[in-house]
């Protein structure tokens, strides 16, 4: 049997609300919820997540951990810990980036999921600049689906329309970062 073919899409949406395997949550090192998506998906999720992520202890930024999702449609949520980005030099914020979403990638590879749902990565609280986020982003998913079956539908849930658009067009250009 062939895989299916793989699917980028583009959605505005709360990620909560998306019926995927894997939903990645933007989290802190310490993995303590916090707000933003953070904050969304722990509600959403129920107590009992916060608890899995305790019970995980850090993630350094740029790497990522999984639990189950709990109250939630997906059966995995992927935390990862992108750069704030005050905090490096803008070289390290690309590379630390590019790598949360490897990371991501390849644990959802690892647990069979065949769908996952990304917010903007770092783009909130964190500041970075999500007209280049979102080049990462692309980039590194398009290298995953290039060597890996598995996860073969991408969503990258955007939390406004003018985010969207930011990556549909990102999406059309084909630049890389
Ligand atoms: N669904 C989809 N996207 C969302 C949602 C949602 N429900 N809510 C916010 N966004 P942020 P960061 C978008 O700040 O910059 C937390 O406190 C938002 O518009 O959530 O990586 C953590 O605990 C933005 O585009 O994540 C960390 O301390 C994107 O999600 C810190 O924030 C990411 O914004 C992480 O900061």
């Amino acid at each position: 049997m062939s895989a299916s073919p793989a699917r980028i899409e583009v959605v505005r949406a709360d990620i909560t609300t998306l019926e995927v395997d894997v939903i990645v949550n933007a989290a802190n090192s310490r993995l303590v919820p916090g707000g933003g998506v953070d904050g969304a998906i722990n509600r959403a999720a129920g107590p009992d997540l916060a608890k899995a992520m305790a019970g995980l202890g850090r993630c350094p930024t740029g790497e990522a951990v999984v639990t189950p999702a709990f109250k939630l449609k997906a059966k995995h949520v992927i935390h990862t810990v992108a750069p704030v980005y005050a905090q490096h030099p803008e070289k390290d914020v690309w590379r630390l980036l590019g790598s949360c979403y490897r990371n991501a990638l390849g644990l959802a590879h690892d647990h069979k999921a065949h769908s996952i749902a990304f917010p903007s990565l770092g783009t909130g609280v964190y500041g970075i600049p999500i007209a280049q986020a979102c080049k990462v982003a692309i980039t590194e998913v398009q290298a995953h689906l290039a060597t890996k079956p598995r996860p073969h539908h991408i969503v990258f849930c955007c939390f406004s329309e003018s985010d969207a658009a930011l990556y549909r067009a990102a999406l059309e250009s084909k630049e890389g970062y």
